[in-house]
């Protein structure tokens, strides 16, 4: 390759088949659709493609660009700390002023008595670390028997073994055979696929309550902790009913479980609020971060701990056995406060939750009345549409049709990044997004909705 003439998207395509495994991709089929689609460079809430293509990235990447691209503040403050110093660690009592400056900065955001931060990597490497702190706090207590956490069908807390233990995707468990010991699961707030009959108060209750059923039978002294995401986020933008979250807070505080929000998603102003337990008035004693605390553009993770379990850990003494090489990682850290700074002087959060999602919600409702769509349902920045081949019925269309990856791929070719979960039809643009963009964004669902329907007809 010479330096003057970057390779194309075919000679792209083949290096990255020859030598790229790329996360949750089955590559005999990419390679048989024709190869990976290579982005070059993004603007605002635009990325581009190496064939020149413009597309409306209503995904936000991977749910994380909440800032939108090419924010210069936070290109200049990774490039300041990479200068003044690149890489320092936290281990051996030492540290450094961008991760002191942002725990501090998370503990004034954060709702509650939230005072300290475990950083990591990834979302991952976060929840890997509630198991540890959950565990180890009760140890501390006494109480090594109470080490069972119980999460959710269909939720996802990350790909490391302790993450995909934690999340209830079947075709992960299959696959890795998991989950580790200590793990179970119990049946999620999904109104549309299993409480169709149901009013939402009802149905969010008798949720709930599967997780005191699941205390009371495997006994309440064994159990730890309860985590869940406040909306489901990649098992298809499942938001529970009104009902739901003040019983599981109920129960919870009854059988004193700690209870952890996994916030990778819902947090920095997704869902209108600095973090999506607060729309919900969940009290959490333990949050997962990641994604969205540095918009995407350096990995960061962290899990914020209360006082609750901060207080326990700090007063008992003894080494908290766990850490990352990059656990606060310092250019991660000065991109971090460089974003947070930004939502807070701009009021990002403030904005979506009075003016763009508000407007979002209205526009993206009207997709419910398409031919094939079930449902359109959305909360803040996080929003979903169920494709259904009856509506009155909610009858799917049968999996070998691939009604979600056919709209999918519609989108893709007609500007706009929208992810299939099934058929479901996810969406979680950046939080910058302005009313043209919105509209942008839903007039080509419509379009390749009505795409989606005619190949469906043809199949
Ligand atoms: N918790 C939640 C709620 C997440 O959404 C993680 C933890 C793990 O974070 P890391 O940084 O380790 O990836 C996530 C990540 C998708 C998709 O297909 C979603 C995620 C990751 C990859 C794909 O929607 N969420």
């Amino acid at each position: 390759m010479s330096a003057a003439s970057p390779p194309g998207t075919r000679q792209w395509q083949s290096s990255d088949q020859r030598h790229h495994l790329h996360p949750f991709t089955d590559h005999k089929a990419m390679a048989e659709q024709g190869g990976s689609r290579i982005i070059t460079r993004a603007e605002g809430v635009y990325i581009y493609d190496s064939e020149g293509n413009k597309i409306l990235d209503g995904m936000a990447g991977l749910w994380c660009v909440n800032l939108g691209y090419g924010r210069q503040e936070l290109v200049d403050a990774a490039a300041a700390q990479m200068q003044e110093l690149p890489y320092y660690n936290n281990f051996f009592q030492c540290t450094h002023p961008p991760a002191i400056e942002l725990s501090k900065l998370l503990s004034e955001l954060s709702p509650g008595n939230f005072n300290q931060v475990f950083f990591t990597g990834s979302g991952s490497e976060a929840n890997d670390t509630q198991v540890r702190l959950i565990r180890h706090y009760w140890a501390l207590l006494g109480r090594p028997d109470k080490m069972t956490i119980i999460a959710r069908k269909n939720a996802y807390h990350g790909s490391t073994i302790a993450g995909a233990s934690l999340s209830g995707m079947s075709a992960m468990h299959e696959q890795m055979r998991l989950p580790v010991p200590g793990i179970v699961h119990i049946e999620q707030p999904y109104q549309f696929a299993l409480g169709a009959d149901m009013s939402p108060a009802q149905f969010g209750l008798q949720q709930a309550r599967l997780l005191e059923e699941k205390i009371l039978e495997i006994g309440v002294d064994t159990v730890a902790a309860f985590i869940a995401e406040p909306v489901q986020g990649a098992g298809g933008v499942i938001i529970p009913p009104d009902s739901y979250w003040p019983e599981i807070q109920r129960i919870c505080d009854e059988y004193n479980i700690l209870l952890v929000a996994d916030e990778v998603i819902t947090a920095f102003g997704r869902l209108g609020e600095w973090f999506g337990s607060s729309h919900f008035g969940i009290r959490p004693d333990l949050i997962s971060i990641a994604k969205g605390v540095t918009s995407g553009y350096l990995p960061l993770g962290g899990a914020l701990v209360s006082d609750r379990v901060g207080e326990v850990i700090i007063n008992k003494g003894g080494e908290f056995a766990h850490g990352f090489t990059y656990s606060g990682h310092p250019a991660a850290c000065a991109v971090a406060l460089a974003s947070l700074r930004i939502m807070r002087d701009e009021h990002i959060v403030e904005r979506v939750r009075e003016r763009t999602a508000p407007y979002f919600k209205q526009r993206w409702a009207t997709l419910a009345e398409h031919p094939i769509v079930g449902e359109a349902r959305s909360l803040g920045l996080m929003a979903a549409i169920e494709i259904v081949k009856d509506k009155s019925t909610r009858e799917r269309f049968h999996k070998d049709q691939a009604a979600g990856s056919r709209c999918r791929d519609f989108c893709v070719d007609n500007g706009l990044i929208m992810r299939a979960v099934g058929d479901t039809m996810i969406v979680s643009p950046p939080l910058v997004v302005e009313e043209r963009h919105v509209d942008e964004l839903v007039d080509i669902a419509w379009r390749c909705l009505d795409l989606t329907a005619e190949s469906l007809e043809a199949s």
